[in-house]
């Protein structure tokens, strides 16, 4: 058992994915580019600040030789990192060097979608972008403009727009997401779990991995807890209808028939209860409806699922008993994109349940209780009232349990104008035409609107389509909002720039800045610069905010996380315990302790198409980055050896994937594999990019995203599902 873990074997988790990842941190042709000409180790400075290649947040080291962006490091006194980057933040060089970012703001000449731009002043196209929102106000009022967003970010443009009167804010973060399995959750022990989510793997006895792919998914130091993990050899379950990264590490492998995992988690907690291998103490103390739960269960037997998910009832009474072994030490993971049948919400209530019986929450090697840090707010006005209800979830009465903003309810009002009209949209880093399911809904909306301002990095999808493109720095080139992340301790991180905008590029501060002025409410954002605004919260809160420059981190003061360590359990829930049965879903005519219900099955001669991720790309926003894109360029569609034989598809070959509404994807090469069963076929989302501008990705691999027309959204939150579409082959002439 080891604390430390090298780089070496953060690596060597997998032998097959994970060549692609060494490739990537070797940082092959454009590094030596970067390099050529430097002079070896002089004026070289290092400045820290934090990882926004995805939503994990690692704390890193950027380090500048001769004015050239040389490498990005992992920050060892950041607990996300740990002191290592995963190959995706290592590969952050690569955004800054990135040959099709947008240059400088744009105005669309003529139809939307055509890509004939003006190249514009920043104080043209804000100027611009006032008078419509102006307009749409005067007509509708403020309401009527909404913003969809991902990553901190997007702070300061949000503020303006809430100082103006907007109403309407969503991140695909939650219903195309982690939503579902928070409220999931929160049903069940009061409260989601957030970003990082909770799982002490370090000390776990057990872990169950249902879909959760880390090892391809590569949450930074969740992944090297996993890595820890297998060192320790602890007994691993792996349930993925694909023989993933994670599976390879693990002692079972549950080739489940894809959508039936509701019925494999209540016939592990039918074994539980059956065989009286529950946590008894942690059931009687804090459980509520635990009796109405044992009787609804009763039919779930392991026989009953055999049936429904293709995994034999001993191998599942076995890991029930493993589980049951190793409690309360055992984590089922909650996962994190659980958004897969449109039932996702209770499934992962299923799973919360299954933690609850085996006693893990709040414990050693369980689901922790986050620490948190405090931080002073900076004196801003007030956001004026609005007496229209939210867009997207109007009293909450489309999706009863949704506690955060659902994007495809902005989606749906701005299509049928009810309960009134949405007539503008802000889109900040989200490429909303790749990650909302049914992109032709999306496209009729946006054909609604008065105003799409589209601000980003590079030419994405949705930027395609804007009215107006906003071109931001990286987050290598600015400063943002104070991140205050919640852990085993509490931390504060500075986002702070490294290297200056190689164009007319601004910070997403400075641009609502800039906007504020033109709004007529600059009063919004009281403060010279951003450094100001910073500086005064960070000593207001009792922090040196020269040290935090200097180290990047700040860390919280310690208290008690599980019960090992003194912590009391309490739940937020409306009875104060864990709810086995839930009066609140009964009372919204939902059932009140999870039951299974069937998915539809592939039509004859269709497969079923999921999706994952590369440990080298982050969704759709990678793909032009020179260093991760050499990596990896395209994707591949994964395919049963025994289908591909059967199909005449040879392994290499290229294709197209028709799907059932008559969808035909760009060509695709087959990954002819045992890695999956054979009713299912899979690819990493993220590809197929489709704008021209994007000259490196552009028409590399298929795009997941443009064939999942078909979706069903979670009647309790409003998350929209994505793994209920079915393709077949196209092959080439
Ligand atoms: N079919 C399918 N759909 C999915 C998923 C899936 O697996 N399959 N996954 C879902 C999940 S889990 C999530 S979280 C969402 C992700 O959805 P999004 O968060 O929308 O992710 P991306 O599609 O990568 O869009 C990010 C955009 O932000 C831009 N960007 C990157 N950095 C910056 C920056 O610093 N500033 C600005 N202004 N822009 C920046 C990128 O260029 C890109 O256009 O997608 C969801 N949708
Ligand atoms: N490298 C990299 N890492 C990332 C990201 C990234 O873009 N790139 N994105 C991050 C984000 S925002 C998220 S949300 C996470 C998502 O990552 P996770 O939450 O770990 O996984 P999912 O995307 O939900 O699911 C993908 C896995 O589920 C399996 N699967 C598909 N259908 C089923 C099913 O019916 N049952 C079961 N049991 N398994 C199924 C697939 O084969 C695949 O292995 O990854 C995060 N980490
Ligand atoms: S997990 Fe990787 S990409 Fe995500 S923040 Fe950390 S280093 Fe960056
Ligand atoms: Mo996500």
């Amino acid at each position: 058992m080891t604390q430390t873990l090298t780089r070496r074997r953060f690596l060597k988790i997998s032998a097959t994915t994970f060549g692609a990842a060494a490739a990537a941190t070797q940082l092959p042709p454009i590094a030596q580019v970067i390099a050529a000409g430097a002079p070896a180790a002089k004026g070289v400075t290092a400045t820290p600040t934090f990882c926004e290649m995805c939503f994990w947040r690692c704390g890193g080291i950027a380090h500048v030789r001769d004015g050239k962006l040389w490498k990005f490091e992992g920050n060892p006194l950041d607990p996300q990192s740990r002191g290592r980057l995963c190959p995706r933040g290592t590969g952050a060089v690569g955004a800054y060097y990135d040959p099709d970012r947008l240059q400088k703001p744009l105005i669309r000449k003529g139809e939307r979608g055509k890509e004939h731009w003006q190249a514009a002043s920043w104080d043209e196209a804000l100027a611009f972008i006032a008078e419509r929102m102006n307009r749409i106000k005067a007509q509708y009022g403020p309401e009527s403009v909404a913003m969809f967003n991902h990553g901190v970010g997007v702070r300061f443009i949000q503020h303006v727009l809430k100082s103006w009167g907007a109403t309407n804010f969503a991140g695909p973060s939650f219903a195309q997401c982690r939503g579902p399995r928070d409220v999931g959750f929160a049903l069940t022990f009061g409260t989601g779990l957030g970003s990082p989510e909770p799982t002490d793997i370090a000390n776990t006895d057990c872990l169950v991995l249902i879909g959760s792919h880390l090892g391809e998914n590569m949450h930074n130091s969740q992944v090297q807890e996993f890595a820890q993990a297998v060192e320790r050899r602890i007994p691993i379950i792996v349930v993925d209808p694909r023989f993933s990264v994670a599976a390879s590490k693990a002692k079972y492998w549950l080739p489940i028939k894809p959508g039936t995992d509701m019925a494999l988690v209540l016939a592990w907690c039918n074994v539980l209860v059956n065989e009286g291998r529950y946590d008894r103490a942690f059931v009687d103390r804090y459980g509520k409806g635990f009796d109405k739960f044992v009787q609804e269960i009763r039919q779930y037997t392991p026989q009953w699922a055999e049936a429904e998910t293709d995994i034999k009832a001993e191998t599942i009474r076995a890991t029930a008993l493993e589980m049951a072994k190793a409690s309360p030490a055992v984590i089922v993971h909650p996962g994190r994109r659980v958004n897969w049948y449109g039932d996702d919400a209770q499934r992962s209530r299923a799973v919360a349940l299954l933690n609850a019986l085996l006693g893990s929450w709040g414990r050693k090697g369980g689901l922790f209780s986050q620490a948190g840090i405090k931080v002073a707010g900076y004196p801003l006005p007030p956001y004026p009232e609005s007496n229209k209800p939210l867009a997207d979830n109007p009293n909450r009465e489309r999706y009863p349990f949704a506690d955060e903003a659902v994007t495809t309810g902005i989606r749906e009002t701005t299509l049928t104008g009810r309960p009134y009209p949405i007539k503008g949209w802000f889109v900040y880093s989200s490429n909303i035409v790749q990650a909302l399911p049914n992109q032709t809904e999306t496209l009729k909306a946006i054909d609604a609107l008065d105003l799409l301002v589209v601000i980003d990095t590079v030419p994405s999808e949705i930027a395609g389509y804007a009215d107006v493109v906003l071109p931001e720095v990286t987050f290598l080139e600015r400063y943002d909002e104070l991140l205050a992340g919640w852990g085993r301790r509490g931390w504060i991180a500075l986002r702070q720039p490294v290297m200056p905008a190689p164009h007319d590029q601004k910070p997403g501060w400075w641009i609502a800045k800039q906007l504020a002025g033109k709004l007529g409410i600059p009063q919004s954002m009281p403060f010279d610069d951003i450094e100001q605004y910073l500086r005064a919260r960070i000593e207001k809160s009792g922090y040196d905010w020269d040290k935090l420059r200097r180290e990047g981190i700040v860390l919280g003061p310690r208290q008690p996380t599980t019960v090992e360590e003194g912590l009391e359990l309490s739940f937020d829930t409306l009875s104060g315990k864990v709810e086995f049965y839930s009066d609140q879903l009964k009372d919204k005519g939902f059932d009140p302790v999870p039951k299974y219900t069937r998915h539809p099955a592939a039509p004859a001669g269709y497969f079923r198409l999921i999706t994952g991720r590369a440990p080298v790309h982050t969704f759709s926003r990678t793909q032009s980055n020179p260093l991760l894109g050499d990596a990896m360029r395209e994707n591949e569609i994964w395919v049963n050896g025994a289908t591909a034989h059967k199909l005449g598809l040879a392994n290499g070959q290229y294709v197209k994937l028709r799907n059932q509404d008559g969808v035909v994807s760009n060509r695709v090469r087959v990954k002819a594999t045992q890695r999956i069963r054979p009713d299912t076929v899979y690819m990493v989302y993220g590809f197929g990019h489709t704008n021209p501008m994007l000259k490196s990705a552009y028409l590399k691999g298929a795009s997941a995203a443009q064939l999942t027309t078909r979706y069903q959204t979670d009647p309790l939150m409003g998350g929209t599902s994505i793994h209920g579409n079915f393709v077949t082959f196209v092959k080439e002439a």
